[in-house]
């Protein structure tokens, strides 16, 4: 490095080096699989605990690790160093999914900016909280809950200090409501951006969290062995880097930036200096619900079309498991292989994807199932689709089969659709590898990590695999609610009902519209004599009439509906005033939803069994 000179660090402060304002918190589960495996089962607490998929031990718990356990080992060369390692299975990855929801949904009651990294992690911005928080507290009182990186000398003129004391006060807090609820240990990275704060988690581990403060950014950046630790160093500008000998950060802070350029766009060259200090502006997006759903087995190799088939219908299994828990209508299916060529000794990844009819799915009791008919339907579609990708007259050898519903009913996710608000706040890998590839943890470390890994060319051109779903012609959704909380009435973006689902068999079935007694908070109130809707015209009369609040139909709980968001009282309100545009057609008439008519959201208000 020594034709590299200091003079680049002048050239590298971006304007947005100086900006601490932001307050973030990073929360890492500790040995997630193994903790989620303990708390089910506390006797193994005390034991060497290695979670094991394939021949691989994913993780381990710490006492495990006393013995030298790491990630990824080999389960015999585990048992080498530990005979008495406790071995459990891990590959069904469902309990894990489950309790990684759960810790999302602990942390979603601060009511800032929560995002899902994967399985185990999650940023939130506190910023907003900590501003309010500031206003009550003594600043000179506070103090850091937790380790410091390293502590501050000259206070920073912006007041960040003080932020971040409080941030690690709320880090900890979030800490205990999970350990309190979930019964889950944590680590927590405190920083004014994602970057550190993600970086600085680990610093004490386990069940133990560390603050840094921004002007200690560079010089512990400077500490990181591999410039890979970067979260978005990815695979191929790492092989640059190290190509050209920046193999440390400190390597990367020393490089002039105008080397870097020849190497990278000048904006990554900016952002590679930039991540080198540990300044990085990305923020806190908050985690909405999956694109898609999917999952994918890998192995040695497999040549037979029946086994394919095998494969394929083990994960169709497990994936229509996910998609109950996830409650949307899939519409769209992919089909993905990983081919080995065996001339190149190489393997590449194809994928084809086709329309699926939503008729393939039903509804019974409320959850989404598919018939015994309509998974062969889908075995038939996968299986076309597999047809396309192969030339079976040839021999093939594949090291991977995955599948993913990546479309849903359109109207069920809509963006300022009241379905947002109302929905279960599931959230599901998008794509989960039941082999971990342990190769690729550098990526899974990317922010985005989220999106399917898998990810290949799409083939929408396949769509008469199978014919468009046609619109249904009878739909509605069917709603169980649950009473909500006061706190959670008290923000629109809490509001959720149990389970939503879009029906179209269920509808003609149903010849009754009814109030529900049981749920008030969220259904609209209606008078003792209102409560079985029998006739429409009453609906109508209140609303022409109006009630508690303007424009509003008698029955509506004002309170609920001062929750909603602007936009969706005011759509409320001009369906009120103008009913003969709203879905409330007579019961004597069929609820259809014409096609062509757009969803409206009095729907959700309607009266339900
Ligand atoms: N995991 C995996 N394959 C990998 C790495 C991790 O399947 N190559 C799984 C098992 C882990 C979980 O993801 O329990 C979370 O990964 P972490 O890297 O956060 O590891 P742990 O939570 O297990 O341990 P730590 O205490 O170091 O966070
Ligand atoms: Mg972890
Ligand atoms: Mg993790």
């Amino acid at each position: 490095m020594d034709d590299r000179n200091m003079e680049s660090s002048s050239s590298i402060l971006p304007d947005e080096s100086n900006d601490h304002s932001k307050s973030i918190i990073h929360i890492d589960v500790d040995c997630f699989y193994a903790q989620v495996e303990m708390v089910r089962k506390p006797e193994l607490q005390s034991l060497p605990l290695g979670i094991q998929q394939k021949n691989i031990v994913v993780t381990s718990n710490y006492e495990a690790r006393k013995y030298g356990i790491r990630k990824c080992m080999l389960v015999t060369d585990a048992l080498k160093v530990c005979p008495n390692l406790k071995l459990v299975n891990g590959e069904d990855l469902h309990d894990y999914r489950a309790a990684s929801n759960k810790i999302f949904t602990v942390l979603q009651s601060w009511k800032c900016p929560v995002e899902k990294l994967g399985m185990d992690e999650n940023f939130i911005d506190v910023t907003n909280l900590v501003q309010e928080k500031l206003k009550t507290v003594n600043i000179t009182a506070i103090t850091v809950s937790g380790n410091v990186f390293s502590e501050p000398t000259l206070e920073c003129i912006c007041g960040c200090h003080a932020r971040l004391k409080i941030a690690s006060q709320i880090a900890s807090e979030m800490r205990n409501k999970i350990y309190d609820e979930l019964g889950y240990t944590t680590c927590a990275g405190i920083a004014h951006n994602k970057l550190l704060a993600k970086l600085i988690c680990p610093f004490k581990k386990p069940n133990d969290q560390t603050t840094i403060f921004p002007e200690h950014g560079a010089s512990f950046m400077s500490t990181l062995q591999n410039v890979r630790s970067i979260p978005s160093i990815g695979s191929k500008t790492m092989e640059t880097l190290v190509t050209h000998k920046i193999i440390t950060v400190s390597d990367l802070q020393m490089v002039p930036l105008e080397i870097l350029k020849k190497h990278f766009s000048g904006d990554m060259a900016v952002r590679l200096k930039n991540l080198s200090i540990g300044v990085d502006n990305t923020p806190v997006k908050q985690t909405g619900r999956p694109q898609s759903i999917g999952l994918e087995d890998s192995f040695k190799t497999v040549s037979v079309k029946s086994e394919v088939e095998e494969k394929f219908s083990a994960l169709l299994q497990r994936l229509l498991i996910l998609v109950r828990e996830d409650g949307r209508i899939p519409v769209s299916l992919r089909v993905t292989l990983r081919k080995k060529d065996v001339k190149r000794l190489s393997s590449h990844r194809e994928s084809r994807q086709c329309q699926v009819s939503a008729s393939i799915f039903t509804i019974n009791n409320g959850t989404l199932t598919v018939t015994d008919a309509g998974q062969q339907k889908l075995m038939s579609i996968i299986m076309r689709l597999f047809n396309k990708l192969i030339n079976l007259s040839k021999p093939f050898h594949l090291t991977l089969v995955g599948l993913a519903f990546t479309k849903f009913q359109e109207r069920m996710t809509g963006r300022g659709s009241i379905v947002n608000y109302l929905m279960n706040d599931i959230s599901v890998q998008s794509v989960l590898n039941i082999q971990n590839d342990c190769d690729t943890s550098a990526s899974s470390m990317d922010y985005s990590a989220v999106s399917p890994s898998s990810s290949t060319t799409t083939d929408l051109s396949d769509a008469e695999v199978e014919p468009s779903p046609k619109k249904p012609k009878k739909v509605t959704w069917i709603a169980k609610r649950r009473c909500l909380s006061k706190e959670e009435v008290a923000s629109p973006s809490k509001l959720k009902v149990g389970e939503l689902r879009l029906n179209s068999r269920e509808l003609e079935k149903v010849s009754e519209l009814r109030l529900s007694s049981r749920d008030r908070s969220l259904t609209p109130r209606a008078s003792p004599a209102k409560d079985n809707l029998s006739d429409t015209s009453d609906t109508m009369k209140d609303i022409a009439e109006g009630g508690n609040c303007d424009n509003c139909p008698s029955y509506v709980d004002k309170e609920v509906f001062n929750a909603l968001p602007d936009e969706m009282q005011q759509e409320l309100k001009a369906m009120w005033k103008n009913p003969s545009s709203s879905e409330m057609v007579p019961r004597s008439s069929p609820r259809t939803m014409n096609k062509g008519k757009p969803n409206s959201i009095l729907k959700y208000f309607v009266p339900h069994k």
